[in-house]
């Protein structure tokens, strides 16, 4: 059985989601009861999975793992389609997720108009950013073609975060359409629901 280390509604439920879509067993640790959690991840971020007492940190890293491992077909064999889902995995991990970091290093660092200021420059890259996602989706209803992937999931959580700061993120048509398909699946509720938080968007 997995362990997976993880903080409710971050980046480690999108590994939390991609372990029940895959029919695996796992519990989900939260690092918080973890004492010492830096003997696990030295960095001290989460998602961190044990498998059978083999850690391994990176959430991309994970990702790549548990999918070859259980010979998805999220994951395309062929070479040249292959490159294409890591490209748009890796824009998820190392672009998108670093961008809204700048808005929780705000939340939790400045105050008061500075703070404003801050989540409001941040935004900024962070529309142009779901602009480019926007525009993928046109043609399809998932990032990666006709099915749905972790590269999905996590945008849905990186949307979800969105809620948390007093700022106007623009998404697009399109993302929403494919947000509002894949929050429909039971795995993906589910996973909310076992970590004790909602999933915000489009409630008002
Ligand atoms: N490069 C790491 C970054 C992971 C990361 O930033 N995780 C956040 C949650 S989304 C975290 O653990 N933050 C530390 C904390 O909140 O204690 C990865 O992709 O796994």
């Amino acid at each position: 059985m997995y362990k997976l280390y993880g903080l409710p509604g971050s980046c480690s439920t999108g590994i939390h989601i991609l372990l029940k879509a895959l029919e695996q067993d796992f519990e989900v640790i939260p690092k918080n009861t973890v004492d010492n959690y830096n003997t696990i991840n030295p960095v001290g971020a989460v998602p961190a999975l044990d498998d059978g007492g083999m850690i391994i940190c990176e959430g991309a890293a994970i990702v790549l793992y548990l999918l070859e491992k259980h010979k998805s077909e999220m994951m395309p064999t062929d070479v040249v389609e292959k490159s294409s889902f890591i490209q748009k995995l890796m824009f998820n991990y190392a672009t998108m997720h670093p961008a809204y970091n700048r808005l929780f290093f705000a939340m939790n660092n400045l105050k008061g108009k500075t703070q404003q200021e801050a989540y409001e420059a941040a935004a900024q890259p962070i529309n142009s950013l779901w602009k480019n996602v926007d525009d993928q989706l046109k043609s399809r209803p998932f990032v990666s073609g006709e099915k749905v992937t972790i590269i999905d999931y996590l945008l849905c959580i990186y949307a979800n975060w969105g809620t948390f700061f007093n700022v106007d993120i623009k998404r697009g048509p399109n993302v929403d359409r494919m947000i509002k398909q894949v929050i429909q699946a039971p795995y993906f509720s589910s996973a909310f629901e076992e970590e004790g938080v909602e999933f915000a968007l489009f409630k008002s």
